[in-house]
């Protein structure tokens, strides 16, 4: 019945800063409990969410003191218009430029275990300016360890990884943002990482000014194997599956961080000022949806 190995984890950021500890606990756990989650793509989180590692909800100026690193903070702002609770977090994209930015939590930072699989969920809206164009990147997990894995840096399957989400111009529909994931797998055959559309009738095509739930499932390879899984869910349908993916041949690579970024580009800027809102974001180490199935 229930494995009762529940390891817990004080996290300094979140004593310091005497909010809720939102770093709650990991429950390295198979609890036979049924699956929580939302039904609604904007729902609150359940307390008691099994396997809860962290959640994010912007609501207050505490959020950047709970993630472990962040970039741009000029770009950065809280804004009343929240899929969770009172407000969310607008990233701006300036005219000219790239980002954007970046939040990133690490689990070693945090003092937490780097698990080899991982629920992620975040709430996302594209503003009235959004011009996706030739795209970008969005947010997902990854295992960079800053020497391999992003930014045309190949890596060869011991150094490093990553599955952050993408974007570009939907091609079956005029003004949507085509999702995907920007991969860097111990497969690769060019200079860049590989798109993965999010395909699965054309549910990674999203409207702008519309909220939308993303949730995410990595699980990494079984070292030297290619059965490593990436699945999405945009508004609780599934959108995307693979589950033949290299992405190390050593066991310590591991899911480093959640890297919650923005980049405009490639080598293509941003053609004018442009606003995308992030809220509601859980990392879990249990299903966050009910048909989103077992760890495995
Ligand atoms: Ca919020």
């Amino acid at each position: 019945m229930h494995i009762s190995r529940i390891a817990r984890f004080a996290h300094l950021r979140a004593a310091r800063s005497g909010r809720r500890l939102l770093y709650l606990s990991l429950v390295w756990a198979s609890m036979i409990l049924p699956a929580t989650g939302t039904s609604a793509a904007t729902g609150e989180t359940p307390a008691e969410t099994p396997g809860l590692i962290f959640e994010e909800n912007f609501d207050d100026e505490g959020y950047r003191d709970r993630f472990t690193g962040a970039t741009h903070p000029e770009n950065r702002a809280l804004v009343d218009k929240a899929a969770v609770g009172e407000q969310a977090l607008r990233f701006l994209v300036r005219e000219g430029g790239h980002y954007g930015g970046s939040l990133i939590f690490g689990f070693a930072d945090a003092g937490l275990p780097e698990p080899e699989h991982l629920y992620i969920r975040y709430h996302l809206r594209f503003g009235a300016d959004w011009e996706p164009g030739r795209g970008g990147k969005l947010p997902g997990p990854a295992g960079t360890y800053d020497r391999a894995g992003w930014g045309g840096r190949i890596p060869d399957g011991t150094d490093g990884w990553s599955a952050r989400g993408g974007y570009r111009a939907c091609p079956q529909h005029e003004g949507r943002t085509q999702l995907f994931f920007y991969t860097y797998h111990a497969d690769l055959s060019g200079d860049w990482g590989e798109n993965l559309g999010w395909d699965i009738d054309h549910r990674g095509c999203l409207p702008r000014e519309q909220w939308h739930q993303i949730d995410m499932y990595v699980r990494m390879n079984t070292p030297g194997e290619r059965d490593g899984v990436l699945r999405a869910w945009v508004n609780g349908d599934s959108a995307f599956e693979r589950t033949d993916l290299r992405f190390r041949n050593v066991a310590d690579l591991k899911i480093e961080q959640f890297w919650m970024n923005l980049y405009h580009g490639g080598s293509w800027t941003a053609p004018r000022d442009m606003h995308v809102y992030w809220d509601g974001i859980v990392l879990s180490s249990e299903p966050l949806l009910e048909r989103a199935g077992r760890p495995e």
